[in-house]
C-alpha cells in the first residue's frame, strides 16, 4: 500500500495514465481483502457488538439528564466503559479482518481501562447512597491491577502461565471477597434501600459469572496444552459475548436502580 501510494502520485506528475489506473486498480483490488466476509461470525460479532457499544454510550450519556446529581456520576462511568470498548472493538474488527487473527493480550488495552471503572461502580452506586471509605475504592482498584497485570505477565509470556494466571486468580477473589463479605458487601446489607440491595447483588453474579468466562478463556487457551492461537478463534466469539453481558448488561443494571432510586426521591 506504501508503494501504490507513493507510485500513483509519480505517475500522475509523469502524465503516464495508464499507470496511475493500474495503481488505482490494484488499490481496489488489496481494498476488498479487507472487507467484511457474509460468513465471517467473529468479524460480524465484532461489528455488531461495536455499534451496540455505540449506542448503549450515547443512551447512558443522554439518561443522566434522567437522574438525580449523586446516580449522574456512575451512568458516567457506565458511558465511558461502552465508549471506549467500542473504540477497542472498532480497532479489533479491522486487525481481525485484515490479518484472520486477534490476539487476545490486545484485549488488556481494553481491560486496562474498562475493568477497574466497572469495579468502581461498586463503590459509586454505594456512596449515592451513603458515606463510603475510601479504603473501598482502593481494595476494589488494586485488586483489579492485580488481576489484569498477572493475567498480561502470562498472556504476553513476560512470566510462567501457572503463576500468572494464580496471581490473576488471587486478585480477582480479593474483589470477590470485597463485595461479597468485605467492607463494600456489608456497607450494601446494612444502609442500602431495597432496589440498590437488589441492583448490588446483580452487579456481584455478573462479577462472579460473567468474568469467570475470562479465566476459563485463559485455562483453556493456556494450560491444557492447546495452542493458544488455535483456540482464539472460538474463543473470540465468547469472549465478545461475555464483553456484551459484562459492559452493557452491567451498565443497564445500574442505569434501572439509578432512575427508580431518582424517581423514588422525588415521590418523596
Ligand atoms: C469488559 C471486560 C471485562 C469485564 C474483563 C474482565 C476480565 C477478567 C475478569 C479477567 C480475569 C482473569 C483472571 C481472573 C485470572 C488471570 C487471567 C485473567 C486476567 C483472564
Amino acid at each position: 500500500m506504501i508503494f501504490i501510494s507513493k507510485i500513483k502520485p509519480l505517475a500522475t506528475k509523469l502524465g503516464i495514465a495508464g499507470i496511475g489506473s493500474i495503481a488505482v486498480c490494484s488499490e481496489a483490488v488489496a481494498a476488498s481483502a479487507s472487507v467484511l466476509k457474509q460468513d465471517d461470525f467473529v468479524g460480524i460479532s465484532f461489528w455488531i457488538i461495536s455499534m451496540a457499544l455505540v449506542a448503549s454510550t450515547v443512551f447512558f450519556f443522554l439518561e443522566r439528564d434522567r437522574v438525580s446529581a449523586k446516580w449522574k456520576t456512575s451512568l458516567t462511568v457506565s458511558g465511558l466503559v461502552t465508549l471506549v470498548a467500542a473504540v477497542h472493538y472498532f480497532y479489533m474488527r479491522d486487525v481481525w479482518v485484515t490479518t484472520g487473527s486477534t490476539p487476545t493480550v490486545f484485549r488488556y488495552i481494553d481491560w486496562l481501562i474498562t475493568v477497574p471503572l466497572l469495579m468502581i461502580e461498586f463503590y459509586l452506586i454505594l456512596s449515592a447512597i451513603t458515606k463510603v471509605p475510601a479504603g473501598v475504592f482502593w481494595r476494589l482498584m488494586i485488586g483489579t491491577l492485580v488481576m489484569l497485570v498477572g493475567g498480561y505477565l502470562g498472556e504476553a509470556r513476560y512470566l510462567a502461565v501457572w503463576p500468572a494466571f494464580i496471581i490473576g486468580m488471587a486478585g480477582w477473589a480479593f474483589i470477590l471477597y470485597e463485595i461479597f463479605a468485605g467492607q463494600a458487601g456489608k456497607i450494601n446489607a446494612k444502609n442500602a434501600p431495597p432496589a440498590v440491595q437488589s441492583a448490588f447483588s446483580t452487579m456481584r453474579l455478573i462479577v462472579t459469572f460473567g468474568w469467570a468466562i475470562y479465566p476459563v478463556g485463559y485455562f483453556f487457551g493456556y494450560l491444557t496444552g492447546n495452542s493458544p492461537d488455535a483456540s482464539a478463534n472460538s474463543l473470540n466469539i465468547i469472549y465478545n459475548a461475555a464483553d456484551v453481558l459484562n459492559k452493557i448488561a452491567f451498565g443497564l443494571v445500574i442505569w434501572s436502580v439509578a432512575v427508580s432510586e431518582s424517581e423514588h426521591a422525588v415521590v418523596k
